[in-house]
């Protein structure tokens, strides 16, 4: 895999004249073992989330409708991407300040994670998110 910050990956597609099907396969198609799945939906107009690295938590973030734009920091680079496609999705891995702006009115987000919910995971602030991947 390239070393850019960013890294799509295809989701199966199985649409037909019908309309659109993808597909994600829980035991195998995902790169890892998914335990949790959330979505992020109803977002205010204006309004950015994220903000904040994980320490060891995998993720898959799907755009199932609308766009968004995915900003990630390794501490050093920058880089950013519109997702607007459920046929693509993100990797974000652990060490990764990630932040989501710019979502379009009735965006979902639909996010895959190889673990359950534990603040623990979390680092919040930016400083010491920089001093922390800074000491790695
Ligand atoms: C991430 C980005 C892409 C839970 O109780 N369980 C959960 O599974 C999640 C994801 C959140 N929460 C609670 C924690 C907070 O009290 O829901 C509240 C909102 O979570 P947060 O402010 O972390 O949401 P975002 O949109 O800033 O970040 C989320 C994920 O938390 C995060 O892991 O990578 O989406």
């Amino acid at each position: 895999m390239s070393d850019t910050l960013v890294k799509l990956v295809d989701i199966p597609q199985r649409g037909d004249a019908r309309g659109d099907l993808s597909v994600a396969e829980l035991s195998g198609a995902l790169p890892f073992p998914v335990r949790r799945v959330y979505w992020i939906h109803g977002t205010k107009p204006g309004v950015s989330r994220g903000f904040h690295a994980h320490k060891k938590l995998r993720q898959l973030c799907v755009c199932v409708t609308g766009s968004v734009r995915m900003s990630l920091f390794d501490g050093r680079r920058e880089e950013s991407v519109v997702l607007d496609s459920s046929a693509k999705g993100l990797l974000i891995g652990p060490g990764l300040w990630r932040e989501m702006h710019d979502f379009s009115p009735g965006c979902v987000l639909m996010v895959f994670a190889d673990a359950e919910y534990d603040e623990a995971d979390y680092i919040r602030n930016r400083t010491e998110f920089t001093d922390y991947v800074a000491g790695r």
